[in-house]
């Protein structure tokens, strides 16, 4: 690690990690033992995927999407002493003050964690893609993952992949969205926006919109809370394309601009995980990896990324933070 990859963010020495396999030239590499969560570890589960993971306490503490067996996902609070065995709560995630116009969504999945300073104390912001007349962005805070206060809905519908930034950037709060339609959007672009108080958000800006390779020519959207390096923010995203067979989900990687991250200074043009693995092409939805967490050891680089796999369980993937970067500038088209 030379002192120009230098990320900023706490020593996890406790992360789940596996060595890259000796036969493994790729950047990224998969967990022997996935999935990490299969499909229906409690009763009222058919799948468990698109979930978010972030340290806490000794251990790990995370909100899952759980697809119910009336096809319907909700949010539900884990517990985990070593990030790869989990405990899922049987009871979906039960949203405190919020505005009763907002306060039972339908439907709530594709979580992110976002852990945040505020003074002394670690609070997390969960945000989610609710319904409200169609998918939005919710937002709610923990200290404890037991109680979540509910805040406000971001955006207008539609929109979705809400995903915040650890830290307030020039004094705001940022969150990166992908506006989308009300079905399975065919396109999808990533935007910027900005708070003073997480609950009135605007100034938006483009950040990277869908093309370049087949890969990611569908659409973009970001995935795991951007890891600050002192090179840039990595942002993981999701790039989609279109087959004959419907949307194929990738991962690749970005690094945006520290004090201005609607500017995007690197973007991979070949992907980083795409779905070969049998729980990734088979399932509810074939053929999806989808990234919602990343787990990063700022002393090593280690990174633990977890995706859901084919609309189905939950994937645990390794890189290290460095070798993704001189990934992306290696292999970097930006438009
Ligand atoms: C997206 C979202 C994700 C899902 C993906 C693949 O639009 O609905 O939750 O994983 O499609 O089906």
């Amino acid at each position: 690690m030379t002192m120009s990859r230098r990320v900023i963010g706490t020593e996890l020495p406790h992360i789940p990690w596996e060595d890259r396999p000796p036969d493994c030239a790729d950047v990224v590499w998969r967990y022997s033992g996935n999935p990490v969560i299969p499909r229906n570890p409690i009763p009222c589960a058919q799948g468990i995927y698109n979930s978010a993971v972030v340290a806490f306490g000794d251990g790990f503490a995370g909100v899952m999407r759980v697809e119910h067996k009336d096809s319907m996902p909700r949010l539900h609070a884990a517990r985990s002493g070593d990030g790869v065995r989990w405990q899922i709560e049987e009871q979906k995630v039960r949203l405190v003050g919020g505005d009763p116009e907002i306060a039972h969504p339908a439907y709530t999945y594709d979580p992110r964690v976002c852990p945040f300073q505020e003074g002394s104390e670690t609070v997390y912001y969960v945000t989610w893609c609710t319904d409200y007349h169609g998918p939005t962005i919710g937002v709610a805070k923990t200290k404890d993952f037991v109680t979540f206060e509910q805040i406000e809905n971001a955006f207008l519908p539609f929109n979705r992949n809400g995903v915040l930034f650890p830290r307030k950037i020039n004094g705001k709060y940022m969150m990166l969205s992908r506006p989308s339609d009300n079905g399975h959007t065919p396109f999808g672009d990533v935007y910027i926006s900005e708070s003073p108080d997480m609950v009135h958000w605007g100034r938006h800006r483009f950040v990277m919109g869908a093309g370049g390779q087949w890969w990611q020519g569908t659409k973009v959207g970001a995935g795991p809370i951007p890891i600050e390096t002192d090179e840039g923010w990595l942002m993981l995203y999701h790039g989609v394309c279109n087959t004959c067979n419907g949307f194929v989900y990738s991962m690749g990687a970005a690094l945006l601009e520290l004090d201005n991250p609607s500017r995007v200074l690197h973007r991979t043009n070949k992907y980083l995980l795409f779905p070969t693995a049998a729980y990734e092409t088979t399932g509810f939805v074939p053929n999806v990896c989808f990234p919602c967490a990343a787990l990063c050891d700022a002393s090593t680089g280690r990174l633990a990324i977890y995706y859901g796999a084919a609309d189905t369980c939950t994937a645990l993937c390794f890189a290290y933070i460095h070798d993704i970067m001189d990934f992306l500038k290696a292999n970097s088209t930006v438009f």
